[in-house]
Parts: C-alpha cells; structure tokens; sequence
C-alpha cells in the first residue's frame, strides 16, 4: 500500500517549513506543482517548479479566486489509480495523477480575530484550498494530504525510511484534513451568525433545537420548554448537567443571570443569584475567598440561590459553597476533588459550561408583548475608566475607582430601579427593582446593615463603600441616601436636569463621583 510521490502540489497560506520540504521532495525526483505566491518562493530558494497555471494551461483569474478549481488538478487528486476506467480518463483528458497535496487555508480566523471590515473577511474565504483538501482526503486511497506544516517532519521520515506513504498515514492525514475544514467552515458560518445578528432590526431567530421538555413554566400550571440557538456558545443551553435534579424553568432562567453577571468579572469571582436578582457578587484571591465574601453581602437571601462561578471549581470552594442548601452551580468546570464534594448533595445541579459567556457578544433579546414582540441587541455595553467623566471636586482614589468599576459590573445585572454598594471587590449591599430609585438605595443600605449584623460586624458594611446606580440619579435624595449609609465615591450614567444639584450634594458629602454616560437599565 505504499506510494511513491511522483507529483505533488504545493498551495499553502503558512509557508513555514515549505521550502526545505520541497527541497527534500524535489530531490526524490519527484515534480512539484504550485500555485502563484506558494510557486514563487520556490522558485526563489532554487527550487524546480511548475506552476499551476503552466501545468494546466489556464491562467489564475478572478484575483485568485480561481487558481486550483479545475479539472486537471481535481482530476488528479481524485483519480483512482486501480480503476481501469478512471486510469483511461485520466490518460483521454491529460490529466496527471498528483500523489501528495500540501495545503492550508487563508486565515479566516485570524482575520476574524482583528475585526477586519465585512469586505475583507468574505475573501479571507478560502474556497479552492478546502477543494483541494477534501478532494486529496477522499481519495486518501491513493493520495497523502498536509494540511498542518507540523505533519512535514513525520512525512520526510516516511518518504526517506520506505520510499513512499503508507496507507495508515494516509488514513490518519485524511482524517485530520476533515477536521480542519470542518473547523474551518464552522468559523466561518459562526462569523455570518454574528453578523446577521449586528444587522437591524433584528431578524427573529426564535427557531430553536428543543434542549428539553420541562416539567412546567414559572408556576407549575404554565407549560414550558428549553431550547439552544444553534450558535454553540458557551452558556445555558449547552452546559452539561453533571448530577443533581432536573433543572426547572426558574432555575434556568436564574442561573443564566448568575453566569452572564459572573462572566463579566477579569479575577476569580462568585455570583450568588436569587431571583434573578444577584444577592451577593465578589471577586477573591481565590474562589473559597470570593464565594464567603459573596455569601456575606446578603446571607440570608443566598439561602436556595443559585451560585456561578467564572473559574473551575477546586475542593475548597466546593466544601464552602455545599455548606448551605443551594440550587445550582454552574460553572466552566469543577476539579475532581470538586466534583466528588458537590456529589455527597444528591439534590444540588451542578452544571459545567467548558468556557464561560463573552459579555462582549452580540445577540438578540426576544421578548413577546400583547400581539407581538420586542427585539432588542443584548447589553454588551461596558465602561473603562477611560469612559468616566470625573465631576466632583474630589476625584476617587484609585481603591475607590476599582469598587466603582465593578459595582457599575454589577448594576447592569440588577433589575432596575438598581443601586449597588461595593467595598474592597465584594457587593456590601444591593437594592434591585424598586419603583423609585431612592427607595433602592434605601434598601441597599439597610441590607448592608443587616449583613453587617449578621456577620457581627459593629458598623453597616456600607461604611467606607462606593455605590453604583444603572441611571441618573433623578434628584439629590438618592445620593443622600448613600452619603448618610457610609458611601464615599458614586458612580451613576448621568443626564438629569438635576445633574447640578446631585453634583453639589456630591460635593457637600465630600464625595467622589464618576459619570459614566452609559445607562445599564434591566427590566
Ligand atoms: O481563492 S481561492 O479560494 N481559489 C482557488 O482556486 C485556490 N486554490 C488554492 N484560494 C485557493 N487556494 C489557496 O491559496 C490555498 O488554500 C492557499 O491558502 C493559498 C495559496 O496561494 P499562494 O500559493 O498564491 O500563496
């Protein structure tokens, strides 16, 4: 089963490797075909070759968008050499047999990668090369296919010990052949998924593979049912449910919120979510440390929440985390050790992602209304610190600014009217969906007290905090609020009519504040 390399065609993007490869092969006797930038380098380094074009007598056109599509070269990579029949074509119509075919893509990823325009990216397709490499790996019988220049090596080995390719290399570069242009064309109808959902308005993709039929909706007298959108991005709706359970409709919906809201976070951070309202947010060295830290903004409400993690679960965190009954964890992953802890709670559904959301992508919001539906992009807004505008005549420290950064993280997530309080990483107090905005801040404060209380702290946890909001603050009495529960920095969106007088009660608090000039209402 072994084949001598009498013919080879060369047409690779990556050119690492190719020509001392070529070398090699060009000294075995063997003729090497190749196409416009692939021929040239060889050429250059000395090396006999036969461009792609000479060998067929039609020139690269359309900008190289046709330089391999045609039937001597398709004919040759597909020809069976054992079938009288195809031997005769092949004979009748000219065309010579190519036994090796090394290739590999544009780099349609990589440009992907750094956001090239629309127009760049669609050429950045490659179509005569995947051509190529099918047709080279269905015909493994006959031919060998590189499509990685780390297969070069393993292969001159072969050709120098025996003389050819065997069969079982042939089999296991053909199936690797498959895999890349699977991948390859998997990037690339995941990229015009994304696309689509940037045009507006958005076209409707409510056609979803059913996941699972549940037992019933958000009371048990609606019906209800779980679909994934096809997209395959980490989340929800492909995690894998390790034990525990079967996942109910509110459950789903909660630890969505905890995963999207925890995936937001750079450091190793824990969301504890009931509700669908986070009731405890905190970064930590570690996930034990960002967990107890979480479960102290709100103790009592954390009780049957639902818990989301943005780094594999280790043994300690796992051990702090099943010390109180929890719903759901969901997770990229949970080591061993983890795994075996979380497994002593048969009724706790641990759920692993393999990766976590990318708060920064596109998507759809689909919400139905009487007689219809609301579409709307997802919230992927985010600010930096370059983003913020500071209008008070104290600026924060850069303490103060980190807790504002990640409190205005934090408030996207609470359902609006929402104000958070944040000290040293970790929520201190949280006051979500209220009808007026001060009466959130009031609850957020007196929440931290309580924890304070609970955790047998003498002053409200509020003491010495930063406190976001998701929109303006209408009038001055908010920010009262949050001034008189211990607050020393305010990040808010801005654009009041009153912005002047929240400013100078800022200032007469001695307070720091921050706009950002983005609004995070969530309804
Ligand atoms: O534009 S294509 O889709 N049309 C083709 O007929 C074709 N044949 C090979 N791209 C084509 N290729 C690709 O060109 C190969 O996959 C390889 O990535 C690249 C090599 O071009 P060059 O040798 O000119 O650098």
């Amino acid at each position: 089963d072994s084949i001598k390399i009498r013919r080879a065609l060369m047409s690779v993007h990556d050119k690492s490797g190719l020509v001392d490869f070529a070398r090699f092969l060009a000294g075995t006797g063997a003729e090497i075909l190749s196409t416009g930038g692939s021929a040239k380098l060889l050429r250059d380094a000395g090396i006999p070759v036969t461009e792609v074009s000479d060998h067929t007598g039609f020139p690269e056109i359309l900008d190289g968008r046709v330089k391999t599509l045609v039937p001597q070269i398709h004919g040759g990579l597909l020809g069976r050499r054992d079938d009288p029949k195809h031997v005769a074509q092949m004979a009748e119509h000219n065309i010579a047999p190519i036994d090796l075919l090394v290739s590999n893509l544009y780099p349609f990823e990589a440009t992907v990668a750094k956001r090239a325009s629309y127009e760049d990216t669609v050429e950045e397709i490659d179509i005569g090369g995947p051509a190529l490499t099918r047709a080279a790996a269905k015909n493994h019988a006959d031919v060998a296919v590189v499509t990685d220049a780390a297969q070069l090596a393993e292969l001159r080995a072969e050709i120098e010990s025996t003389g050819g390719t065997s069969l079982a290399t042939r089999k296991r570069l053909a199936a690797a052949a498959f895999a890349r242009t699977a991948a390859y064309d998997a990037a690339i109808s995941a990229w015009f998924a994304q696309s689509l959902e940037q045009e507006f308005p958005p076209r409707l993709s409510m056609a979803g593979v059913l996941r699972q039929t549940l037992r019933y909706g958000e009371n048990p007298h609606q019906r209800a049912a779980f679909y994934a959108d096809g997209t395959h991005r980490p989340g929800i709706a492909t995690a894998t449910q390790v034990q525990g359970k079967e996942l109910s409709f509110n459950n789903l919906n909660d630890t969505d919120a905890a995963f999207e809201c925890v995936a937001e976070f750079d450091q190793p951070a824990i969301v504890i979510v009931k509700h669908a309202n986070p009731c405890g947010v905190a970064s930590g060295a570690s996930m034990a440390e960002a967990w107890d830290l979480a479960l102290r903004c709100d103790p009592v409400s954390a009780f049957g929440g639902i818990v989301a993690a943005n780094r594999t679960l280790d043994a300690a965190a796992a051990e702090r985390i099943s010390a109180i009954f929890t719903e759901v964890v969901v997770a990229p992953d949970a080591d061993e050790a983890a795994r075996a802890i979380f497994a002593r709670k048969k009724n706790l559904r641990l759920l692993l992602t393999g990766g976590l959301p990318d708060p920064a992508s596109p998507g759809q919001i689909i919400r139905s209304v009487s007689g219809g539906f609301l579409a709307q992009s997802r919230d992927a807004g985010r600010v930096a610190e370059a983003d913020l505008k500071v209008v008070t005549k104290r600026a924060p420290t850069p303490q103060e600014m980190a807790d504002l950064l990640f409190a205005f993280r934090v408030c996207k997530h609470v359902k609006s009217n929402a104000i958070v309080y944040v000290k040293g990483g970790a929520t201190v107090g949280i006051g979500a969906g209220q009808m007026s905005r001060v009466d959130s801040a009031r609850i957020a404060a007196w929440k931290s007290a309580e924890a304070a209380k609970a955790a047998g702290l003498g002053a409200p946890l509020a003491h010495g905090s930063v406190v976001a909001s998701d929109a303006f603050f209408p009038f001055a009495d908010g920010l009262q609020a949050a001034a008189a529960a211990g607050a020393t920095a305010v990040i808010q969106p801005g654009g009041s009519m009153r912005d002047n007088e929240v400013i100078a009660a800022a200032d007469e608090a001695g307070l720091a504040m921050v706009l950002t000039g983005m609004r995070h209402f969530r309804h």
